[in-house]
């Protein structure tokens, strides 16, 4: 099952186009670029995003997420009747070959409890756990927040929520 197949892959894969990218390796895993919006003096949450790359070939999971904050969940957000909710979610699959990314509108790492805000150039760092390839500790790179300083669904994606299932 252990290949040595990781740089063509890597190379293969567009990184988000975000100024100072930043990735970590664990296994067949590259965790790329993980990152979050700065956050207002008052906010209690705040979400983090990353794009998980599954290069080998089996099926690895996101089991938990650990930072130094209260509470920490993966959720994941979906609008139902127009109106922008989320569901904590207990596993992320990343198939063999799949990459899964965690965004402003979808999946993301909740941070719950948060005593300071989140400044923009800090590092949070976050330790991502996964089934088989273990746990790393990764930095989240705290971005500014161009724009709209409301939640974390600052895209227009009124794409249709009915089928998450693209294609089988
Ligand atoms: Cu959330």
């Amino acid at each position: 099952m252990k290949t040595l197949l990781a740089t063509a892959t890597a190379l293969a894969l567009s990184l988000p186009a975000l100024a100072a990218a930043h990735d970590y390796k664990l296994g067949d895993l590259e965790i790329i670029h993980p990152y979050m919006f700065e956050t207002t003096a008052t906010a209690k949450a705040g979400g983090g995003y990353v794009t998980i790359a599954n290069t080998g070939d089996s099926a690895d999971t996101l089991v938990s997420v650990s930072a130094d904050f209260p509470m920490v969940q993966l959720h994941e957000s979906f609008e139902q009747d127009g109106v922008m909710r989320m569901q904590h979610v207990e596993r992320l699959e990343i198939g063999a070959g799949e990459t899964v990314e965690l965004a402003p509108g979808g999946y993301h790492v909740m941070f719950m409890g948060l005593t300071e805000p989140f400044v923009a150039g800090t590092h949070v760092p976050v330790t991502l756990s996964f089934e088989n390839a273990g746990e790393i500790e990764v930095e989240f790179m705290v971005m500014e927040r161009e724009g709209d300083m409301g939640h974390d669904h600052s895209g227009h994606d009124h794409s249709d929520h009915s089928d998450h299932s693209t294609q089988d």
